[in-house]
C-alpha cells in the first residue's frame, strides 16, 4: 500500500506576507531615497504626472506613511508572535539601501533598520522571508536609466543583493528575488515593476502605455538579474534558498469548445509558465519564442545570458493567488458583460467587492498544475479577500467572510498535500491591513490584525485583532487541522 500525506507536513510555514512600500512609511527618513513608488498617488493610484516639490508636499502619497510600521515594527511583530507565524514574508526597500540605486556604498542607517527587523522577529522564532525587490526601485533609476529598460540595472541589483546577502548570510534563510516577475509581461508592469517611464513620460494620459518589446526586454534584465543573483547567493551561504515569485493568473476555457480549451491552455503558459520556465528550467520556453517571432518582438539577449539562466535556476517556487477568471476565442462574450478584473466571468463563481472572483478548488489546481511540471517545493506567498470590514462600537471586527474564504482555500491547499505537492509553506497576503498595490486604498483590507487609518490618511494608526486574528491562531496551533 502506498502511504499518503494526510495533511500538512511538519514544520509546515504558516505565517503572512507584506512589501515595504505597502507597510512601512517612513518613506525619506534615515537617508532613504525616493523610490518608484513614492512617486504613486491615491486613489487611481498611478504615478504621478509630474514630479515637483509642490506635488511631493500635497498629493495623497499612500506609500509615504503606509501602515507605520516603520516606527510600530516591534508592536506588530508581536502580534504576528502571538498568532504563532513561523513566518513573515516582508520586503527589503531598496532605496532604503541604495538611496539612487547607483550609489557606490549602502545606506548602513537603512541596513540597521532591517537588523532591527531580524532581530525582533528572532525573538518570537519567526523565519523571515525576503522579496528583496517588491514593486518597487529607486526612483533615480527611473530618472537616470528609465528603469529596467536598462541593461545596467542588473549590476546595480545585483551589487544591492550582494550586500543583503552578506549582512544577512545567517540571518535570512529564504529569499525571492522578484515580486510578480511576470505583471512586467502586461501593461500594468510598466511603472510598478519595471520602473520604466510609459511612452510619452510622465506627462501622459495612460501610465501603463509601453509596448511589449520594452517590457519583455525589462523582463529579460530581470531574468538576468535573478539568475546571477541566484548564483552569487548560493557562492555567499550554500544554504540559501532563493525562489522565484509568480502572480498564478487562472484561465478556464469558458466553454468546451476547444478552442477555448486551447486559449486558456495558451494562456497559461504565456501568463504563467513562460517566467516558471525561464526561471525553474533556465531557458525560455519554445512557445515563448514563437511568440516573439510572430508578434515582432526582438529581444537583445547578449552572449552568456542563456548559460547565466541555465546556471541561476531557483531553489523553490512560489506565487500569489487570489482568483480565477474564464478565456473565450468568441470576442463576442467580451461584450456579454461578463467582464471581471483580469477576464470572463465564470457563472459558477461569486467575486469580490473588487470583483475578483473567489475559487478555492482553483488553488488546489494550480498546485498541481505548477508542480507536475516543476517538481520542486513550493509555497503560496499571497492569497486573502480585500473586504472592507465594520468596526463595532466596542472595537471589534466580525470578519467571518475573511475566515470562510481562508478556510476554503486552506482546505484545497491540503488536498494538494495529499496529491503529492511538496507544499512548504503558506503566507496569506497583507496579514496586517496596508495600503492596496493596485488602487493605494486602505478600506481594501486583507488583514489579521486592523489598523485605523481610512482613504483620506486620517486615523490613529492603532492595531486590533480581528476574529480572524484568533482564528488563524488556532489554525497555525493545529498545523491546518482546525478550521
Ligand atoms: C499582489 C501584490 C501585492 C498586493 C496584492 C493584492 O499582486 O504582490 O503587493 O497588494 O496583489 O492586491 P491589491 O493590493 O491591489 O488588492
Amino acid at each position: 500500500m502506498y502511504k499518503i500525506p494526510t495533511g500538512f507536513p511538519e514544520g509546515f510555514l504558516w505565517g503572512g506576507a507584506t512589501a515595504a512600500n505597502q507597510l512601512e512609511g517612513g518613506y525619506n527618513e534615515d537617508g532613504k531615497g525616493l523610490s518608484t513608488s513614492d512617486m504613486m498617488t491615491a486613489g487611481t493610484h498611478t504615478v504621478a504626472r509630474r514630479i515637483t516639490p509642490e506635488l511631493l508636499e500635497n498629493e495623497n502619497y499612500p506609500s509615504h506613511e503606509a501602515v507605520d510600521f516603520y516606527h510600530r515594527y516591534a508592536e506588530d511583530i508581536a502580534l504576528f508572535g502571538e498568532m504563532g507565524f513561523k513566518v513573515f514574508r516582508l520586503s527589503i526597500a531598496w532605496s532604503r539601501i541604495f538611496p539612487n540605486g547607483d550609489d557606490a556604498e549602502p545606506n548602513e542607517e537603512g541596513l540597521k533598520f532591517y537588523d532591527r527587523i531580524f532581530a525582533e522577529l528572532k525573538k518570537h522564532n519567526i523565519e523571515p522571508l525576503v522579496t528583496i525587490s517588491h514593486y518597487e526601485a529607486p526612483f533615480g533609476l527611473t530618472q537616470k536609466y528609465n528603469g529596467w529598460s536598462d541593461r545596467r540595472l542588473v549590476d546595480f541589483y545585483v551589487n544591492y543583493c550582494e550586500t543583503l546577502f552578506k549582512r544577512y548570510k545567517g540571518v535570512v534563510k529564504y529569499w525571492l528575488t522578484f515580486n510578480e516577475i511576470n505583471i512586467l509581461t502586461m501593461p500594468m508592469g510598466t511603472f510598478l515593476a519595471g520602473a520604466m517611464l510609459p511612452e510619452g513620460g510622465l506627462e501622459l494620459t495612460n501610465p501603463n502605455a509601453s509596448t511589449e518589446q520594452a517590457r519583455y526586454q525589462a523582463l529579460h534584465h530581470q531574468f538576468v538579474a535573478s539568475a546571477k543573483a541566484v548564483k552569487l547567493g548560493h557562492s555567499i551561504d550554500p544554504d540559501f534558498k532563493i525562489g522565484c515569485m509568480i502572480a498564478y493568473l487562472c484561465s478556464y476555457p469558458l466553454t468546451s469548445n476547444p478552442v477555448d480549451v486551447l486559449l486558456a491552455q495558451q494562456k497559461d503558459n504565456l501568463s504563467n509558465f513562460l517566467c516558471g520556465d525561464v526561471q525553474v528550467r533556465g531557458e525560455y520556453p519554445g512557445f515563448a519564442k514563437r511568440y516573439f517571432a510572430e508578434k515582432g518582438i526582438d529581444l537583445h539577449i547578449e552572449e552568456g545570458d542563456e548559460q547565466i539562466l541555465r546556471e541561476g535556476t531557483v531553489d523553490y517556487y512560489t506565487f500569489s493567488y487570489y482568483s480565477s477568471v474564464c478565456v473565450s476565442a468568441d470576442p463576442e462574450q467580451e461584450k456579454i458583460g461578463g467582464n471581471m478584473s483580469m477576464g470572463l466571468k465564470n457563472p459558477y463563481l461569486k467575486a469580490s467587492a473588487w470583483e475578483w472572483q473567489i475559487d478555492p478548488q482553483g488553488l488546489r489546481w494550480a498546485l498541481n498544475n505548477i508542480y507536475n511540471r516543476y517538481r520542486i517545493p513550493m509555497m503560496v506567498v499571497e492569497n486573502g479577500l480585500g473586504a472592507v470590514d465594520e468596526v463595532q462600537p466596542d472595537g471589534s471586527i466580525h470578519d467571518d467572510y475573511r475566515i470562510e474564504y481562508l478556510r476554503e482555500h486552506i482546505k484545497t491547499m491540503k488536498e494538494a498535500v495529499i496529491d503529492g505537492v511538496d507544499l512548504i509553506g503558506y503566507t496569506p497576503w497583507g496579514c496586517i491591513d496596508l495600503v492596496s498595490a493596485g488602487t493605494g486604498e486602505m478600506k481594501k483590507r486583507y488583514g489579521f490584525i486592523h489598523v485605523d487609518k481610512d482613504n483620506e490618511g486620517k486615523g490613529t494608526l492603532n492595531r486590533s485583532r480581528k476574529d480572524s486574528f484568533y482564528w488563524y491562531k488556532q489554525v497555525i496551533a493545529s498545523n491546518g487541522e482546525t478550521l
